[in-house]
């Protein structure tokens, strides 16, 4: 369980306080007569992260208040242009992730709303007026519907260990592990699991699979907040190495593959228990450190290699921001999300640059996406989950779509009383989600989802922390794809794809083929899958087979291990090939 307080040892309210008045009230204009907004214009559009007390806007006339000081606040509200005002009572933070508390704010009036504390200023926010989410559908219409609508899940079944950290092969196997047992691989094809055990206890390192095929995991477990400086890869042949250690342990970092064949490290805690502000990057058994890119960033950030060739993380924190790996390293951008705090919310890249971002906090069912394509990219409102849910998954499915599993709309970690079964389907091109059938098991902290190269979402974990139930059990959930007719099938296809050269995917029927994705194998672990990000590719249909070219822009596709489906034009798509793009 990590119990972190980020920017916040004990702070003293007071003085802190009286300091954001004098600012505030130093910018207010200073007119009798008419009564006047105390907030300077354009103020509504300050951004605040490094405040203790921050408004944000949700949706409708909702917004949310949070306070990282560890004593309770009273704060009053105004809507501007309406006699509409009252308080809010924040409770202290609470000793643990994330530090801080929160109230939602409904208003009745639609306009600015003003934050003040014992009637000094404090910040103010306008109203987006974007629509709130539909209502949760009547759990009667969910089960009257087939699997054609609403998909299907298995019954679940026996995994020997709670699978905190689950990762596709380029075998085709799945490699988990948790805080307690030896590391499990999985053979779908046959069902049986071997024990394969670790040089070091891997529980809370971050990982990704190398250009090579290789699992890449850094760092590892010395005991809840203390991590190992480890770097421990498991080879195609199915055994351990160690490759050079990292300057400093890291717990809780995040791992993602670069164009080149580097591995970018950041974030996570060290042997005592420090955030590690420094980045490092790993290639080919070498590391270096990112000397000038000091920053530190709580949890498993939420890291993709972005179009323009940096890395972009698009939380926990507010503020989205890109860091440049090269020379010595540097942070640049500002972009913060709509909705500030989605803690164990998830994210993944559905689209070429595009990024979904949904649930998290204290417990949001919205979500966001931002197009990394456009300069400057901005957050943007997207349709609501019908749950609310942190320690969610994400995974997006060989349509495009992203689906949804597990996670508790519980305001605290181990509340597994909200858990969210129901799976939900975000569509990308109209921004609304499905709710699909549900599974049995309540999944929350430490739950785990990837996306099989058969098209199913395999869907793990929940435990060994945090006083919930260990679940050494998972369920497979087949999307209403799979219950849509006949699939297209790929005869063969060739092992390797080389940028820029075309290749030929046999199949019986190239005419039926509409679509051609690819996506890279999962690798997740606390609600984030490291290694998952999807495109499309063009293709040319021949006689028997299907012709496609992988783009010679390697931040589009990082070389390493994809899934290539085929799909036709009822968005049903074969089962997947795994295929090494070098
Ligand atoms: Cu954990």
């Amino acid at each position: 369980m990590r119990c972190p307080r980020v920017a916040s040892a004990p702070l003293r309210v007071l003085p802190l306080l009286a300091g954001l008045f004098a600012l505030a009230c130093r910018e207010a204009p200073d007119e009798g007569g008419a009564p006047v907004s105390p907030f300077p214009p354009g103020a509504e559009l300050e951004t605040d992260f490094d405040q203790p007390i921050r408004l944000s806007y949700v949706c409708g006339n909702r917004f949310l208040v949070t306070n990282a000081h560890t004593v309770p606040v009273s704060v009053q509200y105004r809507v501007r242009g309406s006699s509409e005002e009252g308080h809010v009572d924040l409770a202290a933070a609470p000793n643990e992730d994330p530090a801080f508390s929160e109230a939602m704010l409904e208003v009745r009036s639609r306009g600015v709303v003003e934050l003040f504390v014992d009637g000094r200023p404090l910040r103010a926010r306008a109203n987006e007026g974007v629509p709130c989410s539909p209502a949760t559908p009547a759990p009667s219409l969910l089960s009257a519907a087939g699997p054609e609508e609403s998909g299907e899940w298995t019954a679940p079944f026996d995994w020997p260990i709670v699978a905190v950290h689950l990762m596709l092969l380029p075998s085709g196997k799945v490699l988990s592990w948790g805080h307690y047992g030896a590391p499990q691989l999985w053979d779908p094809a046959s069902g049986l699991f071997s024990e394969v055990p670790s040089p070091v206890l891997l529980f809370c390192a971050g990982q990704a699979l190398t250009a090579d095929g290789r699992l890449l995991a850094a760092g590892g477990h010395i005991s809840d907040d203390h991590g190992l400086p480890d770097i421990t890869i498991f080879e195609p042949a199915g055994t351990w190495s160690q490759s050079v250690k990292m300057m400093r342990g890291r717990w809780y970092p995040t791992t993602t593959a670069g164009p080149n064949g580097e591995m970018v490290i950041v974030a996570g805690q060290d042997e005592a228990g420090t955030l590690v502000a420094l980045p490092e990057v790993w290639f080919n058994g070498t590391i270096r450190t990112l000397t000038t890119a000091s920053k530190s960033i709580a949890y498993y950030p939420r890291m993709f290699l972005a179009p323009n060739g940096k890395y972009f993380v698009a939380g926990e924190d507010w503020r989205s921001r890109y860091l440049s790996i090269a020379g010595t390293g540097a942070w640049s951008g500002n972009y913060p999300r709509r909705f500030v705090n989605r803690t164990y919310g998830s994210a993944v890249m559905y689209d070429y640059g595009k990024i979904l971002y949904a649930g998290g906090g204290y417990v949001t069912n919205t979500a966001e996406v931002i197009d990394l394509t456009k300069s400057p990219p901005a957050w943007q409102w997207t349709g609501s989950m019908a749950y609310p849910r942190r320690n969610l998954n994400l995974t997006v499915l060989p349509t495009g779509e992203v689906l949804a599993t597990g996670g508790t709309g519980g305001t605290t970690t181990s509340d597994l009383t909200q858990a969210a079964h129901a799976a939900e389907l975000w569509s990308p091109s109209t921004g609304q989600w499905t709710t699909l059938a549900s599974n049995v098991v309540s999944r929350g902290y430490h739950a785990t989802s990837i996306l099989l190269p058969d098209g199913r979402v395999l869907h793990s974990g929940s435990g060994d922390a945090a006083n919930q139930v260990d679940e050494r059990n998972a369920e497979i959930f087949s999307p209403p794809y799979l219950f849509r007719g006949a699939r297209p099938m790929i005869s063969a296809a060739p092992p390797e794809l080389h940028y820029g050269i075309s290749a030929k995917v046999s199949t019986p029927d190239p005419a039926a083929i509409a679509r051609v994705t690819l996506i890279r194998l999962g690798a997740a672990t606390h609600a984030f899958d490291m290694g998952q990000r999807f495109q499309r590719l063009s293709f040319t249909r021949l006689a028997t087979q299907v012709k496609v070219t992988i783009p010679t822009n390697r931040n589009r596709t990082p070389p390493g291990h994809y899934m290539l489906f085929l799909l036709n034009s009822l968005q049903v798509p074969s089962v997947g090939a795994i295929v090494q793009v070098k």
